[in-house]
Parts: structure tokens; C-alpha cells; sequence
């Protein structure tokens, strides 16, 4: 395997302007990748949770997709498939007890973050027995219980709610860290700034992450600026800021171990801008065709499943049968989950105000 640089084409109609960005930090010298030799370190325990749980996004969500077809589900639905690296290789390098926040394309980080299939399956379908009792659907995915806290439909507005995470970390004295996940598109967000700069100011123990798939909606990142390197935005700030191969599991767990122990050190937050790619559109609504098929196929030569799936063949941690039989169990969750949506009931009407949060007393708000 010898995933190195994350191949982008800047310009899809002209093949020719293929151009391979490498990784960079702040200082300027190339990131550090994952050389196959250094993979030996891994526990089986992290690879195992590696390839099965990027086949549980990947798989949940391609039944997602299909049953929005049938409109099982509905409203909006952003999918994941192609990021799947980002949400596992990060979590494998944060404690339980961490925090993440992201945007509306948040089903592989619920899930990730140990929430179970059946909860997300329940809450896509609006049922009371989903995660946000069926009140949030896709893009409000949510569990206090695994430091999940949301699933933000507002582009940007998660940057600052996970700075605020951070800073309630800090202020209660622990070593927790928060992760605060947005996209290219939102990384054009004013509120960006305001939160780059108070956490740089207080230090406040947060990993900021952009998950750069080079489109907002059919907006290339050359369209909306002429910072294109989205790391350099960390840069006005002195904020420590590189670009991590978010393809390659692997380089995604080390990235972010070493992000959270700067965190846990007391030395502040920390940006990374992560190079992936969406292989669907933006939503179920988007035929996405600002962009080529030899594009697409080129990043679904990295895939990160069939990548990692080859690395466990060659060095022999598993067999095709065994490889096989993890597809078939996940497989079976699926469809199991599936089925327990099916049958859950939908929230009662009267259950409507329940998980709106108001303070009765709060100046602002009369009776009426
Ligand atoms: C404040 C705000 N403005 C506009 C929108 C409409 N909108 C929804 S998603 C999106 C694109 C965001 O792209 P990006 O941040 O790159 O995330 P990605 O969808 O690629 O994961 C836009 C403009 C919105 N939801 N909120
Ligand atoms: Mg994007």
C-alpha cells in the first residue's frame, strides 16, 4: 500500500491538470505519512474496528440510500460514502470520553463513535426508537452517552459549538478534548474565524477538522476562494496546521493521536485539513454533475475499505473466508436494523415540544 499524496483534480474537465498536492505543514516541510513498516504497529484490535466499521457506514448507508428511493426515508440525506477513513481512523486515536461535533453528513461519525445501527437505521426512518427520537432524522444524529453531539444542519455553526465544548473541558480542569468537524464549504464561514481565534487565545484544547472533499453543494474550493490550501487559514492565527491524507486510515489515526496529546498537553487547539472525497452527491437530490466520472474513479482507487482490505490480505491477518464472513455479519446488521426501524413506531404527536429547549422563565419569553 503506498497511499503517500491524495491525487486531486483541479480541474475535472481538463485531465490533464492532474495534480498530485502533497501534504503539507505548517513549517512548510512535507506531513508525515504512514509508511507500510510503521503500520506493523497497529493492534489487531484497530484493524479489526477499521475495516468493519467503514463496511458499516459504507453498507448502512448504501441501504440508506436505496430506501430513500423507496421513500422510507425522507427529507434530507446526505451520505458519507468515501469519508469513511476520517470518522474511524479518528476515533481509534481518541478516548471515549472526547467529544466530536460535525455538520449533516454525520451518519459514519454516529456510528463510528460506537452508536448502534439500529439507533441511526430508527432515527433515518423518523421512528421514537432512533437516536434523537426521531425528532432530528439524517442530519441530527446525537447521543450525550458517546460524546456525540450532533449532526448541525446550519453550515459553520458546529466550528464554534465545538470550541465551546473544548472550553467547557478546560474549565472544568480535565484532559478532555473535542474535535469540531466541518467541511471545505464552511471553512468559508466568519464564524471560523471568531472560533480559530478565541481558541487560539485560550488555548483551548480543540482539533479542528475540515473535511475537505474539494465540493460544497457543486461548489469546488476554487470556486469559493483563492485560498485553496485550507490549512493556511490556521496560519493567521499561529495555530499549529497541516493537511492529513484522509483516504488512508492509517495516516488519519496518526494524525489525530498526535493532534489530541498537543490538546491534552495544554498547548492549544490544533487544524487539520483533511483531503477526501464524497463518491455521492452533495444530497439524494444531487446528480452531481459538475464533475467527471474519471475523477470520481480516481478516488475510488483509493478507497480506503478495498485499500485497507488488501493490507490485511498481504500480511495475512485475515483470509477471504474471514473477510467474507465479516461482510455476511454486517450484512445481517443491516438488514436487521432495517427491520427494527420498520417496526418502531413513530413519536406521538404530543411528543412534539418535548426535546425543545426553552427556559420558562428566560426574559425574552412571555405568556402569552
Ligand atoms: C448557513 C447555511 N448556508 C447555506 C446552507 C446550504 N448548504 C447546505 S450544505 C452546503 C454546502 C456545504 O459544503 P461543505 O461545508 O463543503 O460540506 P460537505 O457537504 O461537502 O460535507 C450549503 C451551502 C446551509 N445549510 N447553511
Ligand atoms: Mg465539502
Amino acid at each position: 500500500m503506498s497511499i503517500l499524496a491524495v491525487k486531486i483534480f483541479r480541474n475535472s474537465d481538463r485531465m490533464a491538470n492532474i495534480k498530485t498536492r502533497s501534504a503539507a505543514s505548517a513549517n512548510g516541510s512535507k506531513a508525515k505519512s504512514t509508511a507500510s513498516s510503521q503500520k506493523k504497529k497497529y493492534t489487531r484490535e484497530q484493524l479489526d474496528y477499521w475495516y468493519e466499521m467503514m463496511l458499516r457506514i459504507r453498507r448502512l448507508e448504501e441501504k440508506a440510500g436505496q430506501l430513500y428511493g423507496q421513500q422510507k426515508i425522507r427529507g434530507f440525506c446526505h451520505l458519507y460514502i468515501g469519508q469513511e477513513a476520517v470518522a474511524c481512523g479518528m476515533e481509534t486515536a481518541l478516548r471515549k470520553d472526547d467529544a466530536v461535533i460535525t455538520a449533516y453528513r454525520d451518519h459514519g461519525n454516529a456510528l463510528a463513535r460506537g452508536m448502534s445501527s439500529r439507533s441511526v437505521m430508527a432515527e433515518l426512518y423518523g421512528k421514537v426508537t432512533g437516536c434523537s427520537a426521531g425528532m432530528g432524522g439524517s442530519m441530527h444524529m446525537f447521543s450525550a452517552e458517546h460524546h456525540f453531539y450532533g449532526g448541525h444542519g446550519l453550515v459553520g455553526q458546529q466550528i464554534p459549538l465545538g470550541a465551546g465544548l473544548a472550553f467547557a473541558f478546560k474549565y472544568e480542569n480535565t484532559d478532555r478534548v473535542a474535535v469540531s468537524m466541518f467541511g471545505d464549504g464552511a471553512a468559508r464561514q466568519g464564524a471560523l474565524h471568531e472560533a480559530f481565534n478565541l481558541a487560539m487565545m485560550w488555548k483551548l484544547p480543540v482539533i479542528f477538522l475540515c473535511e475537505n472533499n474539494f465540493y460544497a453543494m457543486g461548489t469546488s474550493v476554487e470556486r469559493s476562494s483563492n485560498v485553496t490550501d485550507i490549512y493556511k487559514l490556521g496560519l493567521a492565527y499561529d495555530m499549529p496546521s497541516r493537511q492529513v491524507n484522509g483516504m488512508d486510515v492509517f495516516e488519519m489515526h496518526e494524525a489525530i493521536s498526535e493532534a489530541a496529546a498537543h490538546c491534552r498537553s495544554g498547548k492549544g487547539p490544533i487544524f487539520l485539513e483533511v483531503l477526501t472525497y464524497r463518491y455521492k452527491g452533495h444530497s439524494m437530490s444531487d446528480p452531481a454533475k459538475y464533475r467527471t466520472k474519471e475523477e470520481l474513479n480516481a478516488y475510488k482507487d483509493q478507497d480506503p475499505i478495498i485499500v485497507l482490505k488488501k493490507y490485511l490480505l498481504e500480511n495475512k491477518y485475515y483470509t477471504e473466508a474471514q473477510l467474507d464472513a465479516v461482510e455476511e455479519k454486517i450484512m445481517a446488521e443491516v438488514q436487521d436494523c432495517v427491520e427494527f426501524a420498520e417496526q418502531s413506531p413513530y413519536p406521538d404527536p404530543s411528543q412534539l415540544y418535548d426535546l425543545v429547549y426553552a427556559e420558562k422563565d428566560y426574559p425574552f419569553v412571555t405568556e402569552v
